[in-house]
């Protein structure tokens, strides 16, 4: 009775909201699932993964996370388009499983979305200060390195998430016009690479093809996962997008198709263009073109990684506020969060706390296996919400569906086990500090959750 009555609760969600604005076209969808999608993963983990774990295989990583993640995605634009609400994940682990569940996932969706972000300003301000230097205009070592690390402030870091605030607390229209102009570098920025590099194969480059076999490609997977995340994020604009029934579905399927595909062209043409084993550096797509005497270009590469790192932190940034007020406005957050401002139709006060901490984690800890940690959360994320599609054809087959994944419950199931897969390739220390999260998170449900949480009458509409 009470596991229905909370189901009925999320299923009662408002999929509107008044104050927030309804400003999305599906091509600023799109656009802004192309924008959270190719970041760090490509211009970074490539190498990494090539070097590390894959070789030349890391393509068929790619391969196989982007299937992986194309069964998530089906599953998401199900229920985007049907449960709704901006609380992605956190909003259909509510509907299909009830109120301890959601809790679970949201919580893990706020460390996956900080450390996300975090990590990527941290990359950035890594490029911004290559590119600082480049230009001969080198920044001393105190402020842009952590405590940690030899410094006392990654000032870079803490300065684009202040400009990120500033920009998502204006207005989401605003946002998603600039995130269309740097999708658009980001772009050509990578046609550009794959101009240049298909002049430079070499095919000894692929040879051995599978130099840590199969394992390593599985490895590799897990790792490159990190690549596709950010078109969950999508799922968050349900309540902004003008046509949310049609264009979440649509964004989140195409931009994951089209970034799938560019991966696999980059990742096979940069092992094809030098020894898969030089590309455990920083900043491999550029360091590739550099060392093959490209030098403009290695520079024309940097300059769009920066532009592809700040799309990502802008879009996962919105994630984040989007998922904290779908948790605040259910009570399970103090519901003071959940203020909308009426001008801006912004919500500031989540914009800001979000800000201030993830400004604190980029400014002052070294993140080294943060990619592991967002992964972990992101498909723990991922394979409750294929459980929740076939969760919800059961209890609520009613349930108006605009867009259906196909074959249920194949897809599904074939999601949870890839995900649930690539969840048991990443090392031990990562499934600690996930478990220890989590725990954490039960702990704070029961002494504030569970009694703040508000009956459905009582809901922010
Ligand atoms: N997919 C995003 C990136 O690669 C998180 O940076």
């Amino acid at each position: 009775m009470f596991r229905k009555l909370l189901r009925k609760k999320a299923i009662g969600q408002p999929s509107t909201n008044s104050l927030l604005r309804r400003s999305l076209s599906t091509f600023d969808i799109t656009l802004m699932g192309i924008g959270a999608i190719i970041g760090a993963g490509v211009f970074v983990l490539t190498g990494v993964a090539a070097a590390t774990t894959a070789g030349p295989a890391v393509v068929i990583s790619y391969a196989i996370a982007g299937i992986a993640s194309m069964f998530a995605a089906l599953a998401y634009a199900e229920l985007a388009a049907s449960v709704g609400g901006s609380g992605s994940a956190y909003s259909y682990a509510y509907a299909g499983f009830g109120e301890l569940m959601a809790w679970i996932i949201g919580w893990n969706l706020l460390l996956e979305y900080l450390m996300a972000v975090s990590t990527v300003a941290i990359g950035w301000s890594g490029y911004v200060n290559n590119l600082l230097e480049a230009m001969h205009i080198p920044l001393p070592a105190s402020i842009t390195i952590d405590p940690f690390s030899g410094g006392v402030i990654n000032l870079l870091a803490v300065f684009i998430i202040i400009l990120l605030s500033i920009l998502l607390s204006i207005g989401i229209k605003q946002s998603a016009r600039f995130n269309a102009v740097i999708v658009f570098i980001k772009l050509m920025t990578i046609a550009v690479f794959v101009c240049v590099a298909t002049t430079e194969v070499n095919v000894i480059n692929w040879h051995p093809f599978f130099p840590f076999g199969w394992t390593g490609v599985m490895q590799g997977a897990a790792l490159v996962f990190f690549a596709y995340i950010g078109f969950d994020a999508l799922s968050t604009s349900v309540e902004e997008a003008i046509n949310p029934q049609y264009s979440v579905p649509f964004g989140i399927i195409i931009s994951l198709i089209i970034c799938t595909l560019i991966y696999i062209i980059v990742s096979g043409l940069l092992t094809g263009i030098v020894p898969y084993h030089t590309l455990n550096v920083r900043s491999p797509v550029s360091d590739a073109l550099l060392r093959l005497g490209h030098t403009t270009m290695g520079g024309i590469i940097a300059a769009g990684a920066i532009a592809g790192l700040t799309t990502v932190m802008l879009v996962m940034f919105y994630g984040l506020t989007r998922i904290c007020l779908a948790i605040s406005r259910d009570g399970l957050l103090p519901i003071a969060l959940a203020r909308i401002n009426p001008e801006t139709h912004t919500p500031i006060r989540i914009i800001v706390i979000s800000g201030i901490l993830i400004a604190l984690i980029a400014g002052f800890v070294p993140i080294n296996h943060a990619a592991e940690l967002v992964n972990i959360g992101t498909l723990a994320a991922f394979t409750f919400v294929c459980g929740g599609v076939m969760m919800l054809r059961l209890t609520h087959p009613e349930l108006p569906r605009p867009f259906r994944l196909p074959l249920n419950p194949l897809i599904p199931v074939l999601g949870m086990l890839s995900c649930l897969y690539l969840m048991l390739q990443l090392p031990a220390i990562t499934w600690w500090r996930f478990i220890i999260w989590t725990l954490i998170g039960i702990v704070v449900y029961f002494l504030y959750g569970l009694s703040h949480s508000l009956p459905l009458d009582k809901k922010i509409k």
